[in-house]
């Protein structure tokens, strides 16, 4: 999916030069237990001076500190959904995510201590998901290497609202983001196999009917699977093909004030026994981690493939919350406790709100 900004990009120095000064403002917040995943070639101190900026556990913690963390921090969108009053009940913890998507960089010390073992790389067809790009527009769109970073940051947005969730890469698109459905049903194979217990989807798939991943996503939604889309960034509806017929949750995008993103895809669907939800989630200056595995900066990105995650996240707590509830139950839990949206227009939505995590987990 090609999502409507490229990333604007802090640089490592200046990253660094902001995580230097928090570490002397906020000592304790440096004490973490230890990982559960080796980061390779990365020093113990390197991936705990990320964790402060991320904040995972605490984002309160490191605010105003410098003027470039105060910009990186101001806003807070997992303060916008309230998952913080999860947190107490469940930090995502033994939940599994899968996150098909492309340009990973699962080395990156925001995500690499939650990426799971294995994953899969469906486009080179190996198990390395990590991608360096090849330097060329291979798309022609006058963009190279676009689709870099792209699942690194997903993974991110997954984590600001399950803090301590594993992640499970699996590469299906390009470093320009492009992939085949065979990839696409090669993953979602993996994932169903994997018994995950959410997939995050931040992709579009060919608009012709594929039957073969219709049925996958079926056997996905019917074995437990809890299925999360971005809505797509083209700005009308309808939605992807390929939640039709499933109880997937289908994500647009809202700024910081909960109003649609003009470039976010969607429709406002009457809920129906079985069949899709919409739901909207932040998706507008988002700031992630990106960055190939030799290039570890983060940026500000928008669109709704980074609304998606903050859904999935959402899953994610809610499925280890209230293990017994079925893929239907999660779906309609999500959408029906969702925060008022409203059109251009000033008109309420009347099926679909914004991720209330504090509504639909922490009650
Ligand atoms: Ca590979
Ligand atoms: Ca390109
Ligand atoms: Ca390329």
């Amino acid at each position: 999916m090609k999502d409507t900004h490229q990333p604007r990009r802090m640089g490592r120095a200046a990253a660094i030069a902001a995580l230097a000064v928090t570490l002397a403002a906020v000592p304790a917040a440096a004490d973490r237990s230890e990982q559960s995943r080796d980061c390779d070639g990365r020093t113990r101190s390197e991936s705990r001076r990320y964790e402060l900026l991320s904040g995972e556990c605490n984002p309160t913690n490191v605010k105003l500190v410098s003027s470039d963390l105060a910009m990186a921090m101001a806003y807070a969108p997992e303060q916008q959904v309230r998952a913080p009053a999860a947190w107490s009940l469940s930090v995502g913890s033994g939940a599994l995510v899968a996150v098909l998507d492309g340009g990973f960089n699962v080395d990156h010390p925001a995500v690499c201590a939650h990426i799971a073992p294995g994953g899969l790389d469906a486009v080179d067809r190996d198990s390395d998901v990590n991608d360096h790009g090849n330097g060329l527009d291979d798309d022609g769109d006058g963009v190279v290497d676009e689709g870099l970073g792209h699942g690194t940051f997903v993974a991110g947005m997954i984590l600001k609202v399950a803090p301590e969730a594993q992640i499970l890469p699996i590469r299906v698109r390009d470093d320009e983001g492009r992939g085949f459905n065979a990839s696409l049903a090669a993953g979602l194979r993996y994932a169903i196999d994997r018994r995950v217990d959410v997939i995050n989807m931040s992709l579009e798939a060919s608009k012709a009917k594929d039957t073969q991943l219709m049925d996958l996503m079926r056997e996905a939604t019917s074995s437990g699977i809890v299925v999360v889309l971005s809505a797509g960034n083209d700005g009308r509806g309808p939605v992807t093909d390929l939640a039709l017929g499933v109880p997937a949750l289908v994500v647009g995008a809202v700024d910081e004030n909960d109003a649609i993103a003009p470039f976010s895809s969607y429709q406002d669907m009457r809920p129906l026994e079985g069949q899709a939800r919409m739901i909207f989630a932040p998706g507008v200056n988002l700031y992630g981690p990106v960055g190939t595995p030799t290039d570890d900066a983060n940026a500000y990105w928008s669109g709704t493939s980074f609304a998606a995650p903050f859904v999935a996240g959402a899953a994610a707590l809610l499925r280890q919350v209230e293990p017994e509830l079925c893929v239907n139950e999660v779906v309609a839990r999500l959408a029906d406790t969702a925060y008022p949206v409203y059109d251009a227009k000033g008109r309420r939505l009347r099926y679909s709100g914004r991720l209330d995590v504090g509504q639909a987990v922490g009650r």
